[in-house]
């Protein structure tokens, strides 16, 4: 529904432009049928999860798009995370960046590992070299890097400062599956890389995730791990978890991995189709990416500068999900903001301006296979209308209280 009013929308009791909820992050499904099929086979052989047939065409596949000489495929990234942790005898302190989902801190902090969060470049959003050279102490065991919005982030400056203080390097590449740099394809960096394979992401196994590396000694480790320290029937070398991924994920994560060149082409047709409709519109800046890169284009990533916006990123934010739109403030607002962190931390580290800033100014819009150009057409019409009459619609809010994202996620 096309809007000629403020009082037309959703937030001012209009009816909203979209009848269901628009989701960011709505799965991709890829080929029901090779699916469906596959399922059948995982019930006729009866053989429903640890290290199936599937599973380990699965680790195949991912190995050979990462490049690396290992995958081992896990029930989620946070637990590969934890296991990556665990295989690389990590203590004391790890540095990760703030601008990240809460699982990256939260990995660490299970096993009582301490998160040094560390600022991020203000433009590409991805973790500041500089910034975790400067918060190095006596008890840092590791650098954790986040390859942001599938953008790999600067591995061989992070590389290089773990090699001069005998830091390990893990990669936390949850986003970053099929993403090419002149360098090698995320996966080969570090001492590892962990994907995640969640309903989210633009692949996915339902749930999923895995550990890929070419460090023979460490992949024999993790494969332990994640299977309580099995090393054949009755006998138990080490500590482990149970962190396996199922038959049928694998057979949904394979179906996805067919599917993964269609879904990036839509991907970056979706990212062209926002460019244009968000054209020009003062304050709103879509996230544009380093052409060396070859990237999966999963995640919409505008930014609202509050000085030129004349609608404030929460109220546009409020205004979409009244039209049931329900973009997303992804990372806000920031991890070093979010218990148990935020208490504990001392207050002369948490100085990360380029995560606040882009913490206030982040706003995701929906992708994938179910964002059709009609859809995308409707809500870039939607945030034009919102900053074209930013004033006159902040002025009547501001005379309301809480926003309708507040209303929806309070229940
Ligand atoms: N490191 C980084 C940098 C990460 O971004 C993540 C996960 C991880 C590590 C950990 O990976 P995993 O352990 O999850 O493998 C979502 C995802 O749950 C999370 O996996 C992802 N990052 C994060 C960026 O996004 P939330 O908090 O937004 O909520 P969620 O999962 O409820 O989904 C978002 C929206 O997607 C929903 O509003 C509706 C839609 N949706 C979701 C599901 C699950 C659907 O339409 N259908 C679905 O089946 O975290």
């Amino acid at each position: 529904m096309v809007k000629q009013r403020v009082t037309d929308l959703g937030i001012f009791g209009g009816a909203p432009a979209f009848s269901e909820p628009v989701h960011v992050g709505r799965p991709n499904l890829g080929d029901r049928q090779a699916l469906l099929t596959r399922i059948n086979d995982v019930l006729d052989r009866r053989w429903l999860t640890n290290d199936g047939a599937y599973v380990q065409e699965f680790e195949r596949r991912v190995a050979e798009i990462a490049g690396t000489n290992h995958c081992i495929a896990l029930s989620n990234a946070t637990v590969g995370l934890e296991i990556a942790a665990k295989a690389l005898e990590l203590t004391g302190e790890v540095i990760v960046p703030s601008f990240t989902f809460v699982a990256t801190a939260h990995a660490l902090a299970w096993h009582r590992l301490t998160p040094v969060f560390a600022d991020v470049d203000p433009h590409t959003h991805l973790i500041d070299p500089r910034d975790v050279e400067a918060r190095i102490t006596p008890q840092t065991s590791a650098i954790i890097g986040v390859h942001l919005w599938g953008q790999v982030c600067d591995v061989n400056a992070l590389q290089d400062i773990a090699d001069r203080h005998g830091l390990k390097l893990i990669l936390d590449a949850a986003h970053a599956f099929g993403c090419v740099t002149p360098d090698g394809p995320a996966g080969g960096f570090g001492a590892l890389e962990v994907f995640s394979f969640h309903a989210t992401k633009f692949v996915n196994s339902l749930e999923g995730g895995a550990i890929v590396t070419n460090d023979d000694e460490l992949a024999r480790r993790v494969r332990l791990m994640r299977n309580f320290g099995f090393l054949g029937y009755d006998h138990v070398g080490s500590v482990g978890t149970n962190a396996k991924l199922t038959e049928f994920n694998a057979a949904m994560g394979l179906t996805s991995i067919d599917a993964m060149d269609d879904f990036v082409r839509l991907n970056r047709r979706n990212h062209q189709l926002y460019a244009s409709g968000l054209a020009d519109l003062p304050g709103i800046s879509l996230k544009t990416y380093d052409d060396r890169q070859r990237l999966n284009y999963q995640y919409i990533v505008a930014e609202v500068d509050p000085a030129v916006c004349p609608i404030s990123r929460d109220r546009l934010l409020d205004l979409l999900w009244a039209e049931n739109v329900r973009a997303r403030r992804y990372f806000y607002p920031g991890v070093h903001r979010m218990e148990p962190y935020c208490s504990q931390m001392n207050p002369a580290l948490r100085l990360l301006p380029a995560t606040e800033r882009a913490s206030a100014r982040v706003l995701v819009l929906p992708n994938g296979e179910t964002a059709t150009p009609a859809c995308i057409e409707r809500i870039c019409a939607l945030t034009r209308f919102a900053v074209e009459r930013g004033s006159d619609i902040t002025a009547q809010l501001e005379l309301r209280g809480r926003g309708v994202h507040a209303d929806v996620l309070s229940g």
